[in-house]
């Protein structure tokens, strides 16, 4: 007879931040002490910049309080209006920042199997007010960057992407960040690598490097010079030394999850109607969250009930990104909002479940997830 799995004896959520060792912590906050720099591009910043190359490539980086205000400053920099191409299946802020500059998302479906902006669909949603595409690396997949780069170049339109999940993830050997005008990656607390709050812009172009710089304070060009209108989006020294206490622990994190996800796979790719992301694509995958997919044709039971369920064994899982943008109150009534243009979209968002990923997770708890999982797919809904 098989044994229930036990329920975790403390919640198990699904991500939990990287910390460093506390003293290390305090050194730099001594040397903040010491000059009494707490913010506008102190030594910390300055340094962070620096080192954040070796992670996100050689373009030009401005870092920020947090990704969305990162993203909405590049929406601004970039001049974009009117219409915004973008993906349903995403975090609140990607059409957000869109709507708070009076732009309109316009949402078109995605790709099956990435789960980004399907390519093939972005044309037939260009009209004459179409001034760029706003598209986001889910959990880390890159987009079809080619495919994004050609429609934008032949129609004249910008590429923003929202990478937030991307941090160190490449295509062909190339930094993501080298792909579009600009790429943001959020810092939060629950990114892989963070600065408890936190976000950066990367892009090729020094012009638009000086003109995010600009922008992130308030405009201000010098003591006596304000040259655009700006907001205050720069991150602070607290959140560059949390950074800097970090980078060097992006590796080994990355190696656990790795492990984790491993098990995580060999346990879960055998369920029927479960399918389990890859691992070993031509792409340097971020290990940002780790997403299940839920088919309740063959499962017999819904994602939502396994999501329910597994809160019994002390599991929080989340369902990022359902319900999608297209459902939340300020875009359902958008004729590109309708289900029928969005199927694709609408059926992953009713399948995804990310599980809980991160390095301190350890093998032997991932495997008790994997048990947990297994044991409600079996019992079926209750
Ligand atoms: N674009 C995309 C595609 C994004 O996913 C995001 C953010 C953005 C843009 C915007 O970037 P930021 O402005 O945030 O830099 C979380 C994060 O707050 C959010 O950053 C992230 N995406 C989103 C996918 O997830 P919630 O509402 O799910 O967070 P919360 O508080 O429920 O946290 C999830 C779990 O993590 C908690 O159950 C416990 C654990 N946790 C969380 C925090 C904050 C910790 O253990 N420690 C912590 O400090 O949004």
């Amino acid at each position: 007879m098989s044994t229930q799995p036990r329920p975790f004896e403390q919640p198990i959520y699904v991500a939990r931040p990287m910390l460093p060792e506390f003293a290390d912590y305090t050194r730099h906050l001594e040397a903040i002490w010491k000059c009494a720099i707490l913010s506008n591009g102190g030594p910390q910043h300055i340094e962070l910049e620096r080192r954040l190359h070796a992670h996100l490539g050689e373009g030009h980086i401005s870092l920020f309080n947090n990704g969305t205000n990162a993203l909405m400053t590049a929406v601004k920099a970039l001049d974009l209006s009117g219409e915004v191409i973008t993906t349903p299946f995403t975090f609140a802020a990607t059409p957000h920042v869109l709507s708070w500059h009076g732009i309109r998302p316009v949402f078109v479906d995605i790709d099956e199997h990435s789960m980004t902006l399907d390519p093939g669909k972005i044309e037939a949603a260009i009209t004459p007010q179409t001034t760029g595409i706003l598209a986001v690396h889910v959990y880390g997949n890159p987009c079809d960057v080619w495919a994004i780069e050609h429609i934008a170049r032949k129609r004249g339109l910008k590429v923003l992407y929202d990478g937030a999940h991307a941090f160190g993830t490449k295509v062909e050997g190339r930094p993501i960040a080298t792909f579009g005008d600009a790429t943001m990656f959020s810092f939060h607390a629950t990114k892989l690598f963070h600065t408890a709050e936190g976000g950066a812009i990367v892009m090729n172009d020094a012009n638009l490097k000086r003109r995010m710089d600009l922008l992130k304070n308030f405009g201000i060009a010098d003591e006596v010079t304000v040259r655009a209108v700006g907001v205050n989006s720069k991150m602070n020294e607290l959140q560059a030394a949390m950074g800097l206490c970090l980078v060097d622990a992006v590796a080994e994190e990355k190696a656990k999850r790795h492990a984790v996800a491993e098990v995580y796979n060999e346990r879960l790719a055998g369920l029927p109607g479960v399918t389990v992301p890859r691992l070993a694509d031509p792409v340097v995958d971020s290990l940002q969250y780790y997403c299940l997919r839920i088919d309740r044709r063959e499962t017999g039971i819904s994602r939502d009930a396994v999501y329910d369920a597994l809160k019994h064994y002390n599991i929080f899982a989340r369902r990022y990104f359902y319900p999608l943008c297209s459902d939340y109150d300020p875009y359902r009534d958008l004729p590109s909002s309708a289900r029928e243009n969005l199927p694709v979209a609408n059926r992953v968002g009713e399948e995804v479940l990310c599980l809980p990923f991160f390095g301190a997770l350890g093998t032997e708890a991932a495997e008790r997830v994997c048990a947990a999982v297994a044991s409600v797919i079996a019992e079926g809904p209750r």
